[in-house]
């Protein structure tokens, strides 16, 4: 910091924003159009005014910036530094003139400009920095911190291209790069000079310091980490708190050495080779592969934020020793746990902390989520690698295992079974790292995400863990963020909502429970199916212009919009539609007593999941028979807007009837789409799994529509030995659907397309697609019929809105201050 004395006035403190007028935000546009873009309007193009339009909002948040960092410097309060690799953020432009307000006075000052803001709006590309559930939560939860006035920082890695762009080349998945930085990004303010060098490689060495024996760390290469930053505005408090992500770059341009001596590709080639760590984010969501390139991700992110912390946001002096006093470090699933042998080496190594001490610190300033009960999700690195890349780390997570291990021993004896079932280290397939067990070991507290998840996670993944830590282990049911899911994303609802019981729930979600008594009126009732009735309408326009898809008229507009992956079962919704068609291609259904259903699908699939890419492709082909079979009277319509995102989440949840939520029993941890549907008035389809479980005790039996096995159910039949083909020969409806599928009625008459999904259905069935068909076609026949009873159904959405203020963010955070974190609640 500069010791140069001020002496202007306007200098002491953050400029004053903006005049928060008309007037005001012209003249802050017109001068971000001209003096950072460098156009006159009537020469700007349309990106020129989104970006002034952009620029102009962060002026209006950036004295209140400016005040809350410097305010939680000063405080030093306990705050919480959120440590994710993923952000899955949205739209920034709508966000932030809700929350700061400005959204009317944008409006009009574009409008008297002659520009309409719908139409700069559509032009952001929102940054896809997460693959879905566990990044989107990252992102709620950023936005409840803020909204909450908790004092924190997210951090992450800004990657440069982040979830890849889907298309559809004849209904199959096709992966374009996202450039979402390609036309400038206005939402982030880049920090060379806070840059930090962050270390791989190379080998480790003792030394005599002073007569005290250390080690140090001697790496072989290095990155330079450059944060950038993003705003993250509270919802209309007055506060803007901070999300760092960093990029990686070459410490140097290129070696000079080696470019003097003619060789240009070689001179650079070590740099390319550093700039690549932040370059894209890892496609794949719940199933991590243990790539080189992501553990470096991994390191690269949090060694760069612990150090940021430790170096810029503690007071000069702090003594380390106090260090959980000031912060928590909340561990975001497993990819950020290498922080926890990296803080160890920092107080050792650097720092100079005997390892007990050190110790004691740290295992007070972690806290861990495990957002997953899928064994292959687990995070391991083999030690192999992990001790190529990092080997001081290694060293030291093997000195934190061996001092677990006996400390095991001394409360278990030497039973070996357990001790190996309990080590960090694992030896089969290969010797290995285990992180979620690291994170354990190490954190203050681990989490599920939700009731079912965390009881599964005590009793079924990490018991030992559990015996042995009593106490340890801890529920937060994750929450989606009220202000993006209903107030922005629904609009017309949330006038009903604040015209009813008046504004405030947005930060109050409970609040909703005051909805509850106008389910029984007649006219709010006629109301909300007019919100619902609009919703659809803005939606179809939405996928006509987008994807020149036609939703029907009048349909029951039914919703499944996730990863696409096995465990969520995709595949049930298919054999459903399958079925519904079978019955009239073959006569014996008239497509005059079907119920006029649109299906949506949005999915994305890992590039290398085949299975999964293969789902798709059939989605896409069923839909293509079924759109245009005469028979069918259009009475049934299968859509797959390509690239499902957050934006386009935004357009399709408030407008759905049914929200399909059908994974196996014990196989979702939480799933965070199911409250979105609720909170917007979508009657819910689906299992005991998950968060579904607290969302059906909240909204009642009567509004939500239960199938499938339970989880112990699920259990007992593996147990049992499960056959597939048992359920195949025992329900009529499924065999006519398979054997249509098998048949090549989607494929032109090639029975090869899809016959890996038959057959996989058929002698595997990992997740028992064919044991729940049954009771899913059961439970969507009453669907049909309950949609019958328009009114009723009207009744029942309503009640789901009311009876679902529980899965705000705001009360997640809440939870976590409570039962983890012990943060002050507010700045
Ligand atoms: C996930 C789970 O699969 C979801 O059930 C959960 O809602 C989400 C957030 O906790 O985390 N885990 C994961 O790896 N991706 C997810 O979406």
């Amino acid at each position: 910091m500069s010791d140069t004395p001020v002496s202007h006035p306007l200098a002491l403190g953050p400029v004053a924003p903006p005049a928060s007028t008309v007037d005001g935000f012209v003249q802050e546009f017109l001068n971000n159009l001209n003096f950072r873009q460098g156009v006159a309007l009537s020469t700007s193009s349309d990106n020129d005014r989104y970006l002034a339009l952009a620029e102009t909002v962060r002026d209006y948040l950036m004295a209140r910036w400016l005040e809350d960092q410097r305010r939680q410097h000063e405080r030093q309060a306990k705050g919480v530094c959120y440590l994710s690799a993923e952000y899955l953020l949205g739209r920034q432009l709508d966000n932030n003139l809700l929350a700061s307000g400005l959204n009317e006075i944008a409006t009009e000052a574009l409008a008297s400009c002659g520009i309409d803001i719908d139409e700069l709006r559509r032009l952001e590309v929102e940054p896809g920095l997460g693959n879905g559930g566990l990044g989107r939560l990252a992102a709620c939860f950023v936005d409840s911190l803020a909204t909450m006035s908790v004092p924190s920082i997210g951090y992450g890695i800004r990657y440069e291209f982040g979830i890849f762009r889907q298309t559809f080349v004849e209904g199959q998945q096709a992966e374009q790069p996202d450039q979402w930085l390609a036309m400038g990004s206005p939402w982030e303010f880049p920090h060379p000079e806070a840059a930090q060098t962050i270390s791989f490689g190379g080998h480790t060495e003792s030394y005599d310091d002073d007569g005290t024996q250390r080690t140090r760390w001697v790496p072989a290469w290095d990155v330079q980490a450059v944060p950038y930053n993003y705003m993250v505005p509270g919802y209309r408090n007055g506060r803007v708190n901070t999300l760092r992500l960093w990029s990686a770059e070459a410490t140097n341009a290129f070696d000079l050495r080696t470019f003097n001596s003619g060789e240009y590709s070689e001179a650079v080639r070590a740099q390319t080779f550093a700039s690549n760590i932040s370059k894209v984010l890892y496609p794949e969501d719940s199933t991590p592969q243990g790539k080189e390139l992501r553990l470096q991700q991994q390191y690269f992110f949090v060694a760069a934020s612990i150090r940021d912390f430790l170096d810029r946001q503690l007071a000069e002096g702090f003594d380390l020793k106090n260090l959980p006093e000031r912060v928590i470090f909340q561990l975001n699933d497993t990819h950020p746990v290498i922080a926890v042998p990296e803080l160890m080496r920092v107080l050792v190594d650097e720092r100079g902390l005997d390892w007990a001490e050190a110790w004691e610190i740290t295992r007070q300033c972690f806290a861990y989520t495990c957002h997953t009960l899928l064994p292959e999700a687990l995070e391991v690195w083999s030690v192999d690698l992990l001790g190529r890349l990092l080997p001081r780390h290694l060293e030291i997570i093997y000195r934190i295992n061996e001092e677990f291990l006996l400390s095991v021993r001394e409360q278990f004896g030497d039973d070996e079974m357990r001790i190996r079932n309990m080590s960090i280290i694992g030896e089969h397939p290969e010797r290995s790292v285990r992180m979620a067990y690291l994170a354990t070991v190490a954190g203050a507290k681990v989490n599920g995400v939700a009731e079912l998840h965390s009881q599964l996670l005590r009793d079924k993944v990490l018991p030992d863990f559990a015996e042995f830590f009593p106490g340890k282990f801890t529920n937060v049911t994750n929450g989606v963020t009220p202000r993006r899911f209903l107030r922005l994303a629904n609009p017309a609802l949330s006038s009903l909502i604040s015209d009813t019981i008046g504004s405030g729930w947005e930060t109050d979600l409970d609040r909703l429970k005051e909805l509850e008594p106008h389910a029984e009126n007649p006219a709010f009732r006629a109301a909300f199916a007019e919100v619902k009735a609009h919703n659809k309408d803005r939606l179809r326009d939405e996928l006509m212009l987008r994807d020149g898809l036609v939703v029907g008229e009048g349909h029951l507009l039914d919703v499944m919009v996730k990863r696409l992956h096995e465990y969520k079962r995709q595949m049930l919704q298919v054999l459903h539609i399958v079925t519904l068609y079978e019955g009239v291609q073959s006569g014996r259904v008239k497509a005059s007593d079907i119920t006029p259903r649109t299906f949506i699908f949005g999915a994305k699939a890992a590039p290398g999941y085949a299975m999964a890419k293969r789902i798709i492709h059939l989605i896409n082909a069923v839909g293509s028979v079924v759109n245009n079979d005469p028979r069918v009277e259009g009475r049934l319509k299968v859509l797959f807007p390509p690239n499902y995102n957050v934006t386009l989440a935004e357009r399709v949840i408030p407008a759905a009837d049914l929200s399909e939520q059908i994974s196996l029993a014990g196989k979702e941890a939480s799933g965070t789409g199911n409250m979105k549907f609720a909170l917007n008035g979508a009657l819910t389809i689906g299992t005991d799994d998950g968060a579904n479980v607290e969302i059906r005790e909240l909204v009642g039996d009567d509004n939500f529509f239960l199938f499938g096995m339970t989880e112990p159910e699920v259990a007992a039949l593996w147990a049992k030995g499960y056959r597939p083909s048992e359920f195949y020969q025992g329900n009529e409806d499924l065999r006519r659907a398979m054997d249509l599928i098998a048949s090549g009625a989607f494929s032109g008459g090639d029975r090869s397309t899809f016959e890996p999904i038959v057959s996989n259905l058929l002698y595997d069935d990992r997740f028992m697609v064919l044991a729940d068909y049954g009771s899913y076609l059961q439970a969507q026949r009453t669907v049909d019929a309950a949609y019958a009873d328009q009114d009723a159904w009207t009744r029942s959405a309503i009640l789901n809105v009311a009876r679902c203020g529980f899965f705000s963010s705001d009360r997640s955070m809440r939870d976590y201050i409570e039962r983890i974190w012990h943060t002050p609640p507010s700045l």
